[in-house]
């Protein structure tokens, strides 16, 4: 059936469940968001025209708020522990149902059997149950879950899973017998899932699926007004726990030589906050007055934790500078201990890198904290200068339903591959050199990747130097990495039309090939396409790296993939 977008929202908020604060918590935020939602709708079903969208039968499965898994979150919610994997969820949810798609929502153990058709204590019955969904949205917690409790059908199905996954997985993560062997252990990876199953809370790698989230958007008439109504000299500190502050005596106190600083950490009615006196606290805010007081500050600086969260892009959004720190070194599950055990050697360069790349100045000022100088002459400029309130498109009620929207159209995971388009010496192949000689580029007229999302005409390959991921090597050409044009490069073919000079040619498990090795000049091809990644370098390898162009503000997508 033809899916049918929806802009009254209150069924959804039925589907929701109720009792726990996070439950309460996400279904405010769907309310307040709902005519943010009606209108994105209303717009995207415009750019689309009439466009076949079909309507698929969807499980959520919320594994991180069932008893089952401990439930950590949900106490948290009026005391200051994290809210954007809450944030997050309802806007999964609000998406999935705008778009108009059949939905289901469990928040327990029981209600996920009993939506599975599994009979509770029969989880490890041999059978495979036919699986009356077309998608599952579920997390790492409900991914185990799952496996505990699907028995057979959990194989059978498991390409219609989609794990929301905030901070990624990396392909050498996900694999379980490379893992194993290379010494990438965590906590949660092991899968062996496609890596565009994961989705995250930001673009990470291209290695996943960026999902997102939305934050609210201004009118052009609610733009000036908040310029208008800005209190130059007002600060809000990103931190709703008091052990985010602890040990920034030294930057708060420059801070608020310049500012009046305000704060909403959490604190117990008997117990006075552990701020600094000159701090105007105003405890943890229902989300709406959050937004309210960022309306009004001028700044919202952070002080290092938590990473990557979604307030910096509502205080932009609400027109506030963004002043962060930068880490030097950078911090990782290598050296940091929030970072350990999950399934990424992402390196972060500071408190929120999208902030820092994909918006930048003026919005986004990076500066080392430890230099009070350079900190303070940021301070002074900031206050001098006036900036829009700003929201990148992919960050909008439409630009989440426009990805949604692709991703459940194109993506497939249950298909089995297609013919490999270009096995080692196939002379037919179409990849060719650009006219320049720096790279590749896939025949327009080619017919031989009919069914390739994003399409195979994007592709624009190149030998990358030495010690370069492909993430990295990309963006340097104002690309990014696309992990499903790998199989199109993995040939002998590619390095000869690139003029490469291979000696020999070796197949192995490698999540850094297809690379070269420049002594010895071997072409190094991948024998294990879970472990294509973009994500990952060695001083040893020129990768060959396959980009494409994407949207401007919309980095899922490129020019011809709606
Ligand atoms: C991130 O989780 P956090 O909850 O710490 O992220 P924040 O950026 O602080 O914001 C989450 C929401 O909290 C709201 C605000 C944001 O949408 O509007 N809020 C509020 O309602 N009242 C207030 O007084 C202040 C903020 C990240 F999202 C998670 O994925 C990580 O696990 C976590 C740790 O890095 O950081």
């Amino acid at each position: 059936a033809q899916a049918v977008f929806r802009s009254d929202l209150s069924h959804l908020l039925g589907l929701m469940g109720s009792g726990k604060e996070s439950l309460i918590f996400m279904k405010k935020r769907t309310r307040r968001l709902t005519a943010q939602w009606a209108l994105a709708a209303q717009r995207l079903a415009r750019k689309l025209g009439g466009a076949q969208r079909d309507q698929k039968q969807i499980l959520v499965h919320i594994g991180f708020l069932t008893e089952e898994s401990g439930d950590v979150f949900s106490p948290r919610v009026l005391k200051g522990g994290p809210l954007g994997e809450m944030v997050q969820w309802a806007d999964i949810l609000a998406a999935l149902y705008v778009l108009g798609h059949g939905l289901r929502v469990t928040v327990s153990l029981k209600e996920l059997q009993s939506n599975l058709g599994v009979p509770p204590g029969r989880g490890n019955c041999p059978l495979t149950v036919p699986l009356p969904f077309d998608l599952i949205y579920t997390d790492y917690h409900g991914l185990q879950q799952m496996r505990q409790h699907m028995g057979l059908s959990f194989r059978k199905y498991r390409c219609r899973i989609r794990v929301i996954d905030t901070f990624g997985t990396e392909p050498a993560y996900n694999h379980e017998e490379y893992a194993t062997l290379h010494g990438y252990r965590t906590n949660w990876g092991y899968w062996n899932l496609n890596p565009k199953q994961f989705m995250t809370m930001f673009p990470h790698t291209p290695d996943n699926s960026f999902m997102g989230f939305v934050s609210e958007e201004l009118n052009e008439t609610e733009k000036q007004l908040i310029k208008a109504g800005k209190a130059s000299n007002m600060a809000v500190v990103y931190g709703k726990e008091a052990s985010i502050w602890k040990g920034k005596e030294k930057v708060l106190s420059i801070l608020s030589e310049h500012m009046e600083v305000h704060g909403t950490v959490f604190y117990e009615s008997q117990r006075p906050p552990e701020v600094p006196a000159f701090v105007k606290n105003h405890g943890l805010l229902p989300q709406p007055e959050f937004q309210q007081l960022l309306r009004k500050a001028k700044l919202f600086i952070g002080f290092g934790f938590p990473y990557e969260g979604p307030a910096p892009l509502e205080a932009i959004a609400n027109g506030c500078v963004f002043l962060q720190s930068r880490f030097s070194p950078p911090h990782s599950s290598l050296n940091h201990e929030f970072f350990r055990g999950k399934p990424t050697s992402r390196e972060v360069f500071s408190q929120h890198p999208y902030a820092e790349s994909f918006i930048g100045r003026p919005h986004v000022w990076t500066v080392d904290y430890n230099n009070s100088e350079e900190f303070e002459a940021a301070l002074k400029a900031i206050m001098r200068t006036q900036v829009d309130p700003y929201l990148p498109y992919e960050y909008t009620c439409e630009g989440m339903l426009e990805r949604i929207h692709a991703y459940i159209q194109h993506q497939d995971f249950c298909a089995a591959p297609g013919p490999a388009p270009a096995g080692a010496g196939v002379p037919k192949s179409p990849l060719v050199l650009a006219p320049n000689a720096t790279h590749l580029e896939w025949a327009r007229n080619s017919s031989l990747a009919p069914g390739a999302w994003p399409p195979a005409h994007s592709l624009r390959a190149w030998l990358a130097a030495a010690g370069r991921a492909c993430t990295d090597a990309c963006l340097d050409r104002g690309l990014v990495c696309e992990p499903s044009f790998f199989p199109f490069l993995n040939s002998q073919d590619a390095f000869q039309k690139l003029q490469v000079p291979c000696d020999s040619t070796e197949w192995e498990m490698n999540h850094l090939y297809p690379a070269f090795a420049q002594p010895g000049q071997e072409c190094l091809l991948q024998k294990e396409p879970l472990l294509f990644s973009c994500a990952g370098a060695s001083a040893k390898y020129q990768r060959l790296c396959p980009c494409r162009d994407f949207r401007k503000g919309q980095v899922a997508l490129c020019r011809d993939c709606l």
